[in-house]
């Protein structure tokens, strides 16, 4: 809260991920959305098709890609928000772990918040091994911090790109 009582608006990147369905129409509604309720976005990473990283055999590839933008609240808040348009999109409120889905919202950065709470880790503590994640953010989001471990999102994607061996299939671009 500033002395203006009023909330102020935090730096936030977020990663997006779908493998059921048409991505790019699937990416423009969650952005919509994502602005209806209060996530002013930014920029918008290029989409990305990607082969599936620990999914049960099978899994369709995926399409990956980020945005940046801001959040006048709280990280529940927006978890809140991030999942019902999640919902809103096709994925089923129960799903199971890794299992395709329409639309995967993740929260990787929300300002300087490190936490970690049963529903909500921060940063994504998954992000820095995902090349699916650093690859979209990198384009858009290069300079950002990993409030975590003080790195840069470019210093992790040089540091993990050639040690990985899930990368993509093919590139949209
Ligand atoms: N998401 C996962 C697990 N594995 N693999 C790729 N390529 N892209 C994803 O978005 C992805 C994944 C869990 O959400
Ligand atoms: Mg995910
Ligand atoms: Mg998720």
């Amino acid at each position: 809260m500033n002395t203006l009582n009023q909330k102020s608006a935090v730096s936030v990147a977020l990663a997006l991920g779908s493998n059921i369905g048409d991505a790019e129409q699937i990416f423009l509604q969650a952005q919509k959305l994502l602005t209806a309720r209060g996530f002013a976005i930014e920029k918008y990473a290029s989409i990305i098709k990607t082969a599936p990283v620990n999914c049960p055999a099978g899994t369709p590839d995926f399409a990956n890609s980020a945005l940046t933008g801001t959040f006048c609240g709280t990280p529940e808040e927006l978890l809140q928000i991030t999942q019902s348009i999640e919902v809103q999109l096709g994925r089923s409120a129960d799903h199971g772990f890794h299992t395709p889905r329409t639309l995967d919202i993740d929260v990787i950065i929300f300002g300087n918040t490190v936490m970690d709470s049963p529903r909500l880790t921060l940063p994504h503590p998954r992000a820095k091994e995902r090349l699916f994640v650093l690859e979209p953010l990198k384009e858009i989001a290069a300079e950002w911090i990993f409030p975590d471990t003080g790195e840069s999102v470019s210093e992790v994607f040089r540091r993990i790109r050639p040690a990985s061996l899930h990368y993509a299939v093919a590139s949209g671009r």
